[in-house]
């Protein structure tokens, strides 16, 4: 298990000189921030970002993300231009010495949430889910602000994007991704760059956009839409938790065992409705995952791959980009490889 911090560039407040203070980091999660979806990313920005690591004794051996174009989720002609640079970001960081790339599938938007500085009350502030406060906001009005929507969309532009998926439903998302991953795998078994999906989030469809990467049925689906090893996943233990009906520690279990998890992202939240969560500290007893159950069903399936603690909270006066401050995901990585050395350890005896 490697223990990794994602760092947002040069314009992250968390510099990577605190990030390699925190005890037991491995290395940096990151990626070219500058460059459109679809474009091919300068091999000198590639090497900056490793430079810059290195000279902190931190890894980069992860992208999060390389983002995919809508063309290609919606499978149109044009795809195919957008698929070309997308093979050539996999050579180039490749080449680079990166072994994952996380990506999501996600129709037009990212993560969902609907109040990004949830006042908690011990003062610390998280990201929280309520489904009916989500729902209740129109992203055709022009005044959607949500996390994950990418403000570089006009009105008029979200809007045309919206229509263009109205043809697309779940079935013909799934049928244009493994047009996608047929066409990259080829070029990540050449260059030794997996592939690791991440899920939705959260994991049901909204605004009536189809979210794919959902549950157990559908990651069997994903996976055997390429069965390449090289084709996997980023677990992430907070978006696929959100649903209650996803048991993370036996989906943790099957897909590592199979080789097929990169990736983790290790984070908590906590049920509070039926479709509602809020995100909590890491440790197990904030909030409704078990995380010792999740690092050792990585440890029991010899889980090599990368971990990071995902979205943390702002503790201590904070200010930063939300679910991304340095306090609290600091004591999430140490909590975690806390966790692994225990494990370690009571198997040596
Ligand atoms: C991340 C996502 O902050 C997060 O929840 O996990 O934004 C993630 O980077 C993408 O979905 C992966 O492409
Ligand atoms: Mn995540």
């Amino acid at each position: 298990m490697k223990m990794t911090f994602r760092w947002y560039g040069k314009s992250d407040p968390v510099p990577l000189e605190y990030i390699s203070q925190i005890p037991m980091m491995d290395g940096i999660v990151s990626a070219v921030y500058d460059v459109a979806p679809g474009k091919v990313w300068s091999v000198e920005s590639i090497t900056a970002i490793k430079k810059a690591a290195e000279r902190h004794s931190l890894s980069f051996e992860v992208v999060e993300s390389v983002p995919v174009h809508e063309d290609i989720k919606l499978g149109k002609p044009s795809r195919d231009g957008y698929i070309e640079a997308y093979r050539e970001n996999i050579r180039r960081l490749g080449k680079a010495g990166v072994k994952v790339i996380c990506y999501n599938f996600m129709p037009v938007f990212d993560w969902l949430r609907s109040e990004l500085e949830y006042k908690n009350p011990d003062g610390s502030s998280s990201l929280i889910y309520r489904q009916e406060q989500v729902l209740a906001m129109n992203p055709k009005s022009g005044s959607l602000s949500l996390p994950g929507w990418d403000a570089s969309y006009t009105k008029e532009g979200l809007s045309t994007l919206l229509d263009e998926y109205s043809d697309i439903d779940s079935e013909a998302l799934f049928s244009n991704l493994k047009y996608f991953l047929d066409a990259v795998i080829p070029i990540c078994i050449e260059y030794d760059v997996k592939m690791a999906i991440h899920p939705d989030d959260p994991p049901w469809d909204i605004f009536g956009l189809p979210r794919i990467i959902t549950d157990e049925k559908n990651l069997d689906r994903f996976l055997s839409l390429n069965n390449s090893p090289f084709n996997g996943l980023t677990l992430c233990t907070g978006s696929l938790g959100s649903s209650p009906h996803n048991d993370i520690p036996k989906l943790l279990r099957k897909y590592s065992s199979m080789g097929r998890v990169h990736f983790v992202h290790a984070r908590n939240i906590k049920h509070i409705g039926e479709n509602d969560f809020n995100e909590t500290a890491h440790p197990s007893g904030y909030g409704s995952l078990d995380m010792y159950e999740i690092m050792k069903a990585l440890y029991d399936t010899g889980f090599d791959g990368y971990v990071r603690p995902d979205h943390g909270r702002m503790i201590w006066g904070e200010h930063g980009k939300p679910g991304y401050g340095l306090y609290d995901r600091a004591l999430g990585a140490v909590y975690l490889s806390g966790l692994w050395e225990a494990i370690q350890k009571s198997h040596k005896k």
